[in-house]
């Protein structure tokens, strides 16, 4: 795969292309991220971006990971020392993830976000950013019922990190587009007390998961079922043997299941086939014995076609899932004990 599929492979969306074919054509010394506010687990939503990161590492960049303490703070996760405490569990489980230890970089955000540029530049952007924008851009993060100051400040915060960070690619779920859109426009019209450089940077947003028990609305690690680095292996199992994953789907039909997303699909899509050479379906020999898929397309077909069964299809999925998730809950348990 080149540079460009990797990059873009189960992206949603790049802003815009034509920057990211460029840095497709020089990944060396370029500099990409993904903000955290750290929650001490990572959840499936942690590890679809990380995956993105591992394949931005395989392209050649140099990654960074934001540990997102401040914004945590902001958004209402605890008090600071909790915050702080939860982040450091992060680090050695994204690295269990797969993370390449050499080639990642993690930053907290309290350590150049209190500086006096910094502030003064969030004050600037405080200046040129109505409420309403600020706003809106932290409508799919914002934690609670009720916006807070603290809530219109987080979105110009992380729209000057992509600065202060020098990155060249930012990354984000869908759910982090808004705010990333507020950089494009704000941060080229800045004035700027700092040495780095104002400008927009391209950005990349990859899917949101749907609820794993439905496949109606996005899977939210504060509500409904989540799968997390410190699930057992049959907590695993149990979780995607319960999960929404119709049988053959006629697409001539109009029944509710064709306005679902498939979790269990999804999950394959975005989170196993881009660690895996190939997927082997293990099946007895008298339903037909071992199925073996080199590509997510062809595991959906045999799905759609009837040929594979959704029970088979769980069964393998939780056991890569397992096997991607078994060295993150080894280091949480070394770090409970
Ligand atoms: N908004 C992210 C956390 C975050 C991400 C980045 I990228 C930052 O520069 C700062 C914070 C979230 O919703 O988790």
């Amino acid at each position: 795969m080149d540079a460009y599929e990797l990059i873009t492979r189960n992206a949603t969306e790049v802003v815009t292309d034509e920057e990211v074919r460029a840095l497709a054509d020089d990944p060396e010394g370029k500099r990409v991220y993904v903000g955290y506010e750290p929650s001490g687990v990572l959840h499936i939503g942690h590890m679809l971006t990380a995956t993105k990161l591992i394949d931005l590492q395989e392209a050649g960049f140099e990654v960074v990971v934001l540990l997102a303490d401040v914004h945590a703070y902001l958004n209402d996760k605890g008090t600071f020392a909790e915050i702080r405490e939860t982040a450091e569990r992060m680090r050695d489980q994204f690295l269990a993830y797969g993370l390449d230890a050499d080639a990642t970089e993690f930053v907290y955000g309290s350590e150049f976000q209190l500086d006096e540029e910094y502030v003064l530049d969030t004050h600037e952007l405080e200046v040129s950013t109505t409420l309403n924008r600020a706003q809106r851009a932290m409508a799919e993060i914002q934690g609670g019922d009720t916006a807070k100051v603290s809530h219109l400040v987080y979105p110009l915060m992380q729209a000057l990190d992509i600065v202060y960070l020098d990155l060249d690619l930012a990354v984000g779920g869908l759910d982090q587009r808004k705010v990333h859109m507020l950089h494009r426009e704000q941060i080229p019209a800045m004035d700027g007390e700092s040495d780095h450089a104002y400008e927009a940077r391209p950005c990349l947003h990859t899917p949101i998961l749907a609820d794993l028990d439905t496949g109606v609305g996005k899977m939210s690690s504060s509500s409904g079922t989540t799968i997390s680095m410190e699930d057992s292996e049959a907590d695993i199992a149990e979780k995607i043997n319960g999960a929404f994953c119709p049988p053959t789907r006629d697409p001539e039909s109009d029944d509710e299941g064709n306005e679902r997303e498939n979790p269990v699909l999804e999950i394959f899509e975005y989170s196993v086939f881009p660690r895996f050479d190939a997927v082997v379906v293990e099946r007895p020999e008298e339903y037909g014995g071992d199925l073996e898929y080199d590509d997510y397309e062809s595991l959906a077909a045999d799905l759609e076609s009837g040929e594979l069964h959704p029970a088979d299809a769980k069964g393998a999925l939780a056991d890569y899932l397992n096997e991607l998730i078994a060295p993150g809950r080894e280091v949480l348990r070394e770090l409970d004990a």
